[in-house]
């Protein structure tokens, strides 16, 4: 009797286990959303590879030290599983381990379209109610990839065209833009926004602004480029709804007469486009991707601005601002969970930070605090975790010391991409605040772009900097 009773008793505990495991984990914080933000070339592509292949090939590297479940035994796997939405494809991780993985290791394309990954993550439970439940548990991470170019375009639903035009109008009537802006200016200038207008005619003058874009973004290295489908047009290249262009001179025009303009004229025709790019493109990549977002990582490439002047940090700091008026912020305690999920730790991250000696990594993350600083000021934080760090998802140079006039100094060792030499040097010092006219004038920061180090194989972890400490800010908690 006792040994069946007891039996009972076993299965009961069982049962009651694996309940309570489930009902925790349906219930409670055993699922995070995370948004990888990031402008273009940020590093955001890098990032999502790097995060999959740190945990998937755990033991298999450098040792994740700072990262709690990892450093007190509880990390159990990491594995990849299909992830919730089926209408889009797979974040391609093993294409872009593939390219790491060739003789001469390639980086990954820039983003064209949308791609999602989901990892389930193992562990054992520390202090918290989970081991009471159950031996082991799982976490489960969600993560969206997408073109940095389509990230600003959410700060347009804040905008409605004559708000949009006056924002545009601001940026292409000062320095830098306004020297390449002159012609298109002049040609808007010319025109009488009443007037009819011809489709064709204003196919021609969106080209003229994509151009200007384009020369924005590539030659003068600025970030706020608007809208982002006009450079990234992916399918709806020649669509009228990527037809359309900004309109810089309100003050000519009445309340009344823009408010009467219908949609044959140039104004009216500018005005209904514009709106149904709001709705039809970013209100749509916004509700599919951008909500209900836990934690976020917000990627910062500080050093190429260091190559293109104060405008460009200038225009980083705009446009870090702009796309964080786009993401709610709050406290996820269960209840506003259920409801309207917030995000409540927020990681800021300089990447590529081994385009630099370790000697400056300090001032990287620094400068990064710096550019982020308004950004930080204009929102409203209660009960969110933040911080600033260092990066680099994979890691292309050797830290070193060389001799120099009896001195050691310190030197970075990589492969440059252009000619695939093998060069050793030291790029230059990272100023801590946000650098002067001055700063440009006086120093040569060496931005010199590395080719990846080759991956030897996909199982092996691959070198980086402190992603160990990104694993903990954004997973640690919900690993306890
Ligand atoms: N040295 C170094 N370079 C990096 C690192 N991460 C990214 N890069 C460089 O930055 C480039 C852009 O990285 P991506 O990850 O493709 O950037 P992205 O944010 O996905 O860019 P889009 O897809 O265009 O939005 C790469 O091609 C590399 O040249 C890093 O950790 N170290
Ligand atoms: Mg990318």
């Amino acid at each position: 009797m006792a040994i069946i009773n007891r039996k009972k008793i076993a299965r009961w505990k069982h049962k009651l286990q694996l309940g309570a495991s489930d009902l925790v984990n349906r219930g409670l914080d055993q699922h995070i959303n995370l948004a990888v933000t990031g402008l273009s070339q940020s590093g955001k592509t890098a990032f999502i590879t790097s995060l999959v292949n740190q945990l998937v090939n755990e033991g298999h590297g450098k040792p994740l030290n700072f990262f709690n479940a990892v450093h007190e035994g509880r990390f159990i796997a990491a594995k990849r599983v299909p992830q919730p939405n089926l209408q889009i494809s797979r974040f391609d991780y093993d294409a872009a381990m593939a390219r790491l993985g060739e003789q001469e290791p390639v980086w990954p394309e820039p983003t064209r379209s949308i791609s999602q990954i989901r990892l389930a993550i193992r562990y054992t439970p520390q202090d918290s109610l989970l081991k009471y439940a159950s031996q082991m548990s799982t976490l489960y991470l969600d993560i969206t990839d997408y073109p940095g170019e389509w990230l600003l375009d959410l700060s347009m639903l804040e905008q409605n065209y004559q708000q949009w035009s006056e924002y545009m109008a601001q940026l292409l009537s000062s320095e830098p833009r306004h020297t390449h802006a002159r012609d298109f200016l002049q040609t808007l200038e010319e025109l009488d926004p009443l007037s009819a207008m011809d489709e064709n005619r204003l196919a021609e003058l969106s080209q003229q602004y994509t151009e200007l874009l384009l020369t924005f973004r590539n030659d003068l290295g600025l970030s706020v480029v608007q809208p982002g489908r006009f450079i990234l047009p992916g399918e709806l290249e020649g669509a009228p709804v990527l037809q359309f262009v900004p309109y810089p001179f309100f003050d000519r025009l009445t309340a009344q007469d823009y408010n009467a303009a219908d949609e044959r004229s140039f104004i009216g025709m500018c005005r209904a486009r514009y709106e149904e790019y709001q709705s039809a493109i970013v209100r749509k990549f916004y509700k599919q991707h951008f909500v209900n977002f836990d934690r976020q990582i917000i990627l910062a490439d500080c050093l190429t601005p260091l190559t293109n002047g104060p405008e460009a940090f200038n225009d980083l700091q705009q446009a870090i601002a702009l796309i964080m008026e786009s993401f709610s912020y709050g406290n996820s305690n269960l209840l506003t969970r259920l409801f309207a999920p917030k995000i409540d730790r927020i990681l800021f991250a300089a990447t590529k930070a081994d385009h630099v000696t370790s000697d400056q990594h300090q001032n990287l993350t620094t400068l990064l605090e710096q550019v982020i600083i308004k950004a930080k000021k204009q929102l409203s934080f209660d009960a969110i975790k933040m911080k600033t760090l260092s990066i680099a998802s994979i890691q292309c140079t050797e830290q070193g010391k060389s001799d120099y006039q009896g001195k050691q100094l310190p030197v970075l060792k990589g492969k440059r991409l252009d000619n695939h030499k093998i060069i050793t040097l030291y790029p230059g010092s990272v100023p801590a605040k946000l650098p002067q006219p001055s700063f440009f004038k006086q120093n040569n920061f060496d931005y010199i772009q590395f080719k990846p180090m080759h991956a030897a194989d996909e199982h092996q972890a691959l070198a980086n900097i402190r992603m160990d400490q990104v694993l903990q800010f954004l997973l640690g908690d919900k690993l306890k």
